[in-house]
């Protein structure tokens, strides 16, 4: 028996592929080219082999594998190229709205708790000031609004799930109404029921359909994409237990088995989004290794969210800002994730994180249009 493990890591970018005359392969359909990538081999956590190679290399380097690891490479070679299709979710009117993959989308943020930690609960009134809000966030670009009753912080007091029904409903109906593509932030079913029955579209599950076994009962059935997002801890108490040979590779591994067993569970492959899960559990130096390490996810052939807005580990790298100054931390690291190919960003700040999208977007137009830079 052995559970010697395979990953092939991106390690080096060009702005396009005729950059590198056309030694680079485009990562997930993204707007992003790789030309360089590392094979990594381990067995029982520890790394065995490290290669790196150049893209015109990795077929004789996947051939080079042990057999039994053969399989798993070419598969994730082939990921690491795999364009997603959109997104596609049914709107309350009957329309199809389309969720484009091929360039960053915008997920802004609408907590309905009162004690959320990083806008003290100042968007909860009779629901005026969070629709204002949420409308606010449409209008300025944010592809999806979503919707949260329940705080995931570390030590956050649990919240009845009459409560939590009693936050988020009325605000999905709201939303619905106005033709938005709608995720509710929730890990219990009934909750999930409530808002798809709403209006909501997308399932966003901190606890990746952990916390209550019918979620993925319910998840299968509705047909509704899913966000399996990772966290170390039991899906009651998310933010312990970590303990990682590599964050990166083991944060792999615990993403590709969950996704597997939820396709077991009869939810279509195409409608899983993975997120690796910042600041859930892990210390400064594992949410920065993991953050680096974002383009090796592409090789699990699923859509990435990342969602980074005003973490702590923001803070902590910038003299212990508050949740409501970390804007700067935010947006680097928005841009961050999007050059490493991540096809949805997770934010508080959506006109300011739109506004970067659209800078990186006209360099990235720019780079491709670029007229050639070869002598003769
Ligand atoms: C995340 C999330 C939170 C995240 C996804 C916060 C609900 C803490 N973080 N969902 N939810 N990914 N998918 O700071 O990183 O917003 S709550």
């Amino acid at each position: 028996m052995t559970d010697r493990k395979v990953y092939i890591r991106p390690i080096a970018f060009a702005e396009s592929p005729q950059s590198e005359e056309g030694e680079a392969v485009r990562l997930a359909g993204a707007m992003v080219w790789a030309s360089r990538f590392a094979v990594i081999v381990r067995e029982g956590g520890r790394v065995l082999s490290r290669q790196r190679v150049a893209v015109n290399e990795v077929p004789k380097a996947l051939a080079a594998l042990p057999a039994d690891l053969g399989a798993a490479a070419e598969r994730q070679w082939s990921n690491l190229r795999k364009a997603h299709a959109p997104l596609s979710v049914a709107l309350t009117n009957g329309d199809a709205r389309t969720i484009r993959l091929d360039q960053p989308q915008v997920m802004g943020i609408l907590n309905m708790t009162p004690d959320s930690f990083s806008d003290g609960g100042q968007f909860l009134d009779d629901g005026t000031i969070a629709a204002d809000h949420a409308f606010a966030m449409v209008e300025a670009g944010a592809a999806i609004i979503d919707v949260g009753g329940e705080s995931t912080r570390p030590g956050a007091a649990a919240v009845w799930e009459g409560d939590e029904l009693r936050r988020v409903v009325p605000m999905v109906e709201r939303l619905a109404a106005m033709g938005t593509a709608i995720s509710i932030d929730t890990r219990r079913p009934a909750v999930m029921e409530a808002a798809l029955t709403a209006g909501a579209h997308i399932l966003n599950d901190v606890s990746a359909l952990r916390y209550d076994p019918r979620s993925l009962e319910l998840a299968a059935a509705s047909g509704a994409p899913v966000v399996l997002m990772h966290a170390p801890g039991k899906a009651d108490d998310l933010h312990s237990g970590a303990a990682f040979h590599d964050v990166a590779l083991d944060v792999f591994d615990w993403l590709e088995a969950r996704r597997d067993a939820c396709v077991a569970a009869g939810i279509a492959a195409d409608r899983i989004v993975l997120d690796p899960g910042f600041g859930f559990g892990l210390s400064l130096a594992e949410n920065l290794a993991l953050f680096n390490a974002l383009p090796l996810f592409h090789a699990l052939g699923q859509p990435l969210l990342v969602g980074v807005s005003r973490k702590r580990m923001i803070g902590a790298l910038a003299n212990e800002a508050p949740a409501h100054q970390r804007l700067g931390g935010s947006l680097a690291l928005a841009v961050k994730a999007m050059d490493a190919g991540a096809h949805i960003l997770r934010v508080h700040d959506v006109p300011e994180t739109v506004q970067a999208v659209r800078v990186w977007r006209g360099l990235r137009d720019a780079a491709l249009t670029a007229f050639s830079q070869m002598p003769g």
